[in-house]
């Protein structure tokens, strides 16, 4: 048995004074550090939007937070953040960084968002992190980072259907909480088998 660490999207826009902040992201970088030697692999995603992506309000004239169809289903829109290449789509600056063994970028295809570190939007265009997993031998993740109610909740929810087994450490996550959105992460993630650990 092989267990990873996947830390999801600890960006400078998910954290205070970002263009995405979800209240107290910074909170959880000191005990993420931590806890990373405990790991076989550490593993990283970085939420990676070209500027005018789909997923945002501004695309589409709308007012953030507010729900849009795509071909793929509905999507929240959101303020724009993690734009490739700026100081928002940058790790936490006190992030360990240097411990990771790969970097996995996601929501770089204008027209599909990407919550999961698996599969994009539409829930059938791999990201490639499956193989990387498998072809490392890894079948167990602990997943821990931003936002406990979207990206991990999406990328934990696909992991588990894939057949990994899977923990999320609520303590080491932060929430956006729309619309009753964290609660039904966690009704969601515990139904497709995911352990929520709340310590
Ligand atoms: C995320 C909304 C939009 C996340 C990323 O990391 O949870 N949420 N893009
Ligand atoms: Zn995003």
């Amino acid at each position: 048995m092989s267990h990873a660490l996947l830390i999801i999207d600890v960006q400078n826009d998910f954290c205070p004074g970002g263009a995405l902040a979800v209240a107290d992201g910074d909170d959880i970088v000191r005990g993420i550090n931590a806890i990373m030697p405990e790991y076989d692999a550490v593993i990283l995603t970085q939420d990676w939007h070209p500027a005018g992506h789909s997923s945002f309000a501004t695309t589409h004239g709308a007012d953030p937070m507010t729900l849009t169809q795509m071909p793929y289903g509905p999507q929240v829109l959101w303020p724009d953040h993690c734009i490739i290449g700026t100081n928002g789509a940058a790790f936490h600056s006190d992030l360990n960084v240097d411990a990771a063994d790969m970097i996995i970028r996601k929501g770089y295809n204008p027209a599909i968002d990407s919550y999961s570190a698996f599969f994009e939007n539409d829930h059938s265009t791999p990201t490639g992190l499956e193989g990387y997993l498998r072809t490392r031998g890894i079948d167990t993740l602990t997943l821990v980072g931003l936002a406990t109610d979207f990206c991990v909740n999406y990328s934990a929810v696909d992991a588990a259907k894939l057949g990994f087994n899977v923990t999320v450490r609520m303590n080491l996550c932060r929430a956006i909480d729309f619309d009753g959105s964290l609660d039904a992460a966690i009704a969601g993630m515990t139904q497709a088998g995911v352990s929520v650990e709340q310590a």
